[in-house]
């Protein structure tokens, strides 16, 4: 079976990790076939956004450790061995959603944090326990969970590798929402087909500006933004979109 699996409904794409085994254990061939299917579908048209999921049991129970526990520091840094596609998933243009139950531990909670929507089951659970193997998160988990939940709480976690449970992941904002498991599926699509539904260029404005918040200070975030506001104008669909509201009509985008 492919570690990854991918398809299409209507205008979201699903990519599913598939190593239940292993607990979707992240090892370069998965994370290979995900940055492919990542650049395949912020390529295609059709898309509008990309949902990220894992198992029942597992979203990624984090990189993994059974081909890492040999390696020596050359193979780390000329491989880029298990983090080569990170940045691939930082450039995708396009709103990726996370779809997480169970573990997402490691790695598998940085996957998720790199997403731009987390949709949680009651099931899931998030830690970074990279401490117990006397390693530290080492794909964004040191600097986007700060970010996200601010320094104590992910002082706590990265130290002491405690677990969070879905509810306080929510009470956190670690995660966007919380839903029970066997809507989990559901709900995320709705959600992503909802997204997908708007104005392409719009979405990827708002994605890119969101992000510069965390790239940039105050003062220079907000000249961006405004930029971005202005590009707007220069959008059928921005313009689409206002006349659809005030003849009281739906929009018919034509970047979607
Ligand atoms: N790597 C390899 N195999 C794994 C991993 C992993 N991370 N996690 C689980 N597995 C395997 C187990 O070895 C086991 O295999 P087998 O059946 O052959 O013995 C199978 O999956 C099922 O796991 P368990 O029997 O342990 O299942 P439990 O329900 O008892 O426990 C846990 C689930 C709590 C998630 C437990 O499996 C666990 O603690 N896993 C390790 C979690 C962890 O430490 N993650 C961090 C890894 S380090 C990391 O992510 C560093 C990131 C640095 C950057 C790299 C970017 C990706």
């Amino acid at each position: 079976m492919p570690v990854v699996l991918t398809e299409t409904r209507g205008r979201v794409a699903v990519i599913t990790l598939n190593r239940p085994e292993a607990l979707n254990a992240l090892n370069d061939e998965l994370m290979d076939a995900l940055g492919e299917a990542l650049l395949r579908f912020d390529a295609d048209d059709r898309v509008g956004a990309i949902v990220l999921m894992g198992g029942p049991k597992a979203f990624a129970a984090g990189a993994d450790i059974a081909v890492m526990a040999d390696w020596g520091y050359m193979d780390v840094y000329q491989g880029q061995f298990i983090t080569r596609n990170w940045e691939t998933i930082r450039s995708v243009r396009k709103p990726v959603l996370a779809a997480v139950a169970g573990f997402a531990f490691g790695g598998g909670c940085e996957l998720a944090l790199a997403c731009d929507v987390i949709v949680a089951a009651h099931s899931a659970r998030f830690a970074l326990p990279e401490i117990k193997l006397a390693m530290l998160p080492g794909a964004g988990g040191t600097q986007r969970l700060p970010r996200a939940i601010g320094k104590a709480k992910a002082m706590d976690l990265c130290l002491s590798a405690r677990v969070l449970d879905a509810d306080e992941a929510d009470l956190y904002g670690l995660v966007s929402r919380v839903v029970p498991d066997d809507e989990l599926h559901g709900a995320t699509l709705a959600l992503a087909e909802r997204i997908a539904g708007y104005s392409l260029p719009a979405l990827m404005a708002i994605k890119e500006a969101v992000n510069r918040s965390y790239e940039s200070t105050l003062a220079e975030g907000v000249l961006f933004e405004r930029r971005q506001l202005y590009t707007r104008f220069a959008s059928e669909d921005a313009h689409e979109g206002m006349q659809a509201f005030l003849a009281k009509r739906p929009p018919e985008f034509k970047h979607r």
